[in-house]
């Protein structure tokens, strides 16, 4: 008998970079996961360089390699994780997926980053919304929606703690258990508040914020959020506090790296790149510095 837990992951594949899978697939194998992951695109890299290359996975394909696990008796999963996707065809056939991994494992863990955009302004086609709040969402057991998606998919203004809350229990009403909003502007000028809730209890941490915007983050979050999650026996805050810490030091190192290149200006997307691999031990064991509180 073996406790590894088990992870599938489908999310976007860059060969160079790190976003999706290859923001995801480290971190969960650092901290003991075993991880079958699927890309749903083989980009150059992720699509905010100038140049958009390589290919996305047909829907067809991705049927083929879900029967492929099926078939040969490797479809035993204890987690299931989703992220960034482009087409609404796409996000259906992952809530087919879930229900046949389910069949198998009743007790699957659902991680659903509904990935749709962040600062008010959408970067998937709008028809992945009610996607996301009908169908995916209702089959989740953990979300980690920004600020903008957690107000998207509740159709509720988020302007202070009050409304942040207020959105938390309509996402649990979806049937979610453990809902976790990886960002919020409701900090001051400098930090951002991220926020996870068991249903029971709801904590809030504050962000440290950076002069730059890093592309990845989330998926690192989610992964993160993942592993902790199950690590700490559910435990919702040291969980959101473990995640976090583990982000800011990757961010920090990532960014002061940067900054000795390009002392001045906006840092371009190839120096934005996380430094996942030389924090390896951050991941293993990151230092709390930051607590969560109670509201
Ligand atoms: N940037 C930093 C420094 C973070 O710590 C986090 C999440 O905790 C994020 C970004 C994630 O934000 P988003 O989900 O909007 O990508
Ligand atoms: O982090 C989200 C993400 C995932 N996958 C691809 C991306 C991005 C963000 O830019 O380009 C391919």
């Amino acid at each position: 008998y073996d406790s590894t837990p088990r992870v599938l992951s489908i999310q976007s594949h860059v060969v160079h970079g790190y976003v999706g899978n290859k923001s995801a697939v480290f971190p969960l194998q650092v901290l003991g996961f075993e991880v079958d992951f699927i890309n749903t695109v083989q980009f150059s890299t992720h699509t905010g360089y100038k140049h958009l290359k390589g290919t996305m996975l047909q829907n067809k394909e991705m049927e083929e390699i879900v029967e492929g696990l099926i078939l040969n008796d490797v479809d035993y999963y204890t987690h299931f994780l989703t992220g960034y996707s482009r087409s609404p065809e796409s996000l259906k056939q992952i809530a087919e997926v879930i229900k046949k991994l389910r069949a198998k494992n009743p007790n699957l863990t659902y991680v659903c980053d509904p990935v749709m955009g962040d600062n008010g302004k959408m970067y998937v086609p709008e028809d992945i919304l009610p996607v996301y709040r009908d169908v995916l969402v209702p089959l989740a057991d953990i979300i980690t929606p920004n600020q903008f998606e957690a107000e998207l998919m509740t159709g509720m203004p988020m302007k202070d703690l009050d409304g942040a809350l207020k959105i938390i229990q309509a996402l649990h009403a979806k049937g979610v258990k453990t809902v976790a909003l990886s960002s919020t502007e409701l900090g001051d000028d400098n930090t951002m508040i991220g926020m996870a809730s068991s249903g029971d209890s709801c904590y809030k941490i504050e962000i440290p914020q950076c002069d730059s915007k890093f592309t990845g983050t989330g998926d690192v979050f989610s992964a993160l959020f993942l592993a902790w999650y199950h690590k700490t026996n559910s435990d919702v805050k040291l969980t959101l506090e473990k995640t976090i810490a583990t982000l800011q030091t990757i961010v920090k190192d990532t960014y002061e790296k940067a900054r000795v290149i390009q002392p001045t200006g906006e840092i371009s997307p190839k120096l934005r790149e996380l430094r996942l691999i030389q924090n390896k031990a951050t991941i293993e064991d990151p230092v709390i510095e930051i607590r969560a509180t109670k509201i």
